[in-house]
């Protein structure tokens, strides 16, 4: 017996040998040797595919981030056979597969970020169809935003800390699959993290005293649930160590009077910023920014004892007092 399945719905034709009917009965039927063939008889019947396939998208799931090319995957099945799975981003159509399993590759970098309703409509051999519920995804190809906070830059610590510094970025992701993790790097190596959170500020404290003066590099990476990275890198240089600050003129124990240059050395390891000379505990303005550090003291109707100090800065905001020289004006 053979079937031949034709385009059509319901019925296919089919055809039966009945050899039964041949040589049966009287000597009054055909002479057997022209009868050896068996006459062919055509009868309808039914295929049994009257019913759709079943199909369901499995891959991605609902709700996923997607960002670059992912795979979309589908459970087809059908009681005769699946010949194709479509798959669609809201009508349009991503690709086909012939084959289980059904799966398809989505360049999402082709279509716009934000929500998708993704399908797939599986047809059989009679081309019933059916199509999937719908599962929504949210494309997301953008990466996250890092704005750099504290510590600011200013003209005068420029790049350099010293102490327990409070380090903070803002990262944002425009509203789209959101910050799933922060994580701060120092010298390329991973010191902390953090996960995303409502907010847009992450903070992280750095104990500088227990690192070595020089420079690190200091890396934010930002990392939103659709697995897009950012980093903002930002170089700082420590400095704990205090500067030198030695008073050179007057001498202690001088007499002086009218015009008194103030003189003092002072050097730091990374960066002086400035010499202040103090007058009986008073910073005299302006600072001495360049060596040689002077400056002229007008003694005029200051008769008495003064106590003079020159005091050195470094640009992370260390200070050194020198030796105090205590002088007479008659
Ligand atoms: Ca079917
Ligand atoms: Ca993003
Ligand atoms: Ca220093």
């Amino acid at each position: 017996m053979s079937i031949v399945s034709r385009r059509g719905r319901g019925l296919a034709a089919v055809l039966v040998g009945v050899s039964a009917l041949a040589s049966v009965g009287c000597g009054e039927g055909p002479d057997p040797r022209e009868d050896t063939q068996a006459p062919v008889q055509q009868v309808s019947a039914p295929l049994d595919n009257l019913s759709a396939p079943t199909v369901a998208l499995t891959a991605p799931a609902p709700g996923s981030f997607l960002r670059g090319t992912v795979t979309l995957t589908a459970d087809a099945s059908d009681d005769v056979g699946v010949s194709r799975v479509d798959f669609f981003d809201g009508a349009t159509l991503i690709g086909s597969a012939t084959q289980a399993p059904f799966s398809v590759s989505w360049n999402t970098t082709t279509v716009v970020s934000g929500t998708h309703p993704l399908t797939a409509q599986a047809f059989d051999v009679e081309d019933n169809s059916a199509t999937s519920s719908a599962v929504s995804v949210l494309v997301d190809n953008f990466v996250p935003i890092i704005l750099t906070g504290s510590p600011q830059y200013n003209p005068q610590s420029q790049n350099y800390v010293r102490g327990i510094v409070g380090l903070s970025w803002a990262v944002t992701d425009q509203s789209l699959s959101g910050v799933a993790l922060v994580e701060l790097l120092r010298n390329g190596s991973f010191v902390a993290s953090q996960p995303g959170h409502s907010g847009v500020t992450y903070n992280f404290t750095w104990d500088t005293r227990v690192m070595g003066n020089t420079s690190y590099s200091l890396t934010l990476r930002a990392t939103d649930n659709a697995g897009n990275v950012q980093t903002n890198t930002r170089t700082l240089v420590v400095d704990n160590a205090l500067p030198s600050s030695v008073l050179t003129a007057p001498a202690h124990g001088a007499v002086v009077s009218g015009l008194v240059t103030l003189s003092a050395n002072a050097s730091d390891s990374q960066a002086l910023i400035y010499v202040a000379f103090e007058i009986d505990g008073v910073l005299q303005s302006p600072f001495s920014a360049t060596a040689p550090f002077t400056r002229t003291w007008d003694t005029t109707g200051k008769s008495g004892t003064h106590v003079i100090v020159a005091v050195a800065y470094d640009r992370a905001g260390n200070s050194r007092r020198s030796n105090a020289a205590t002088v007479t004006v008659p």
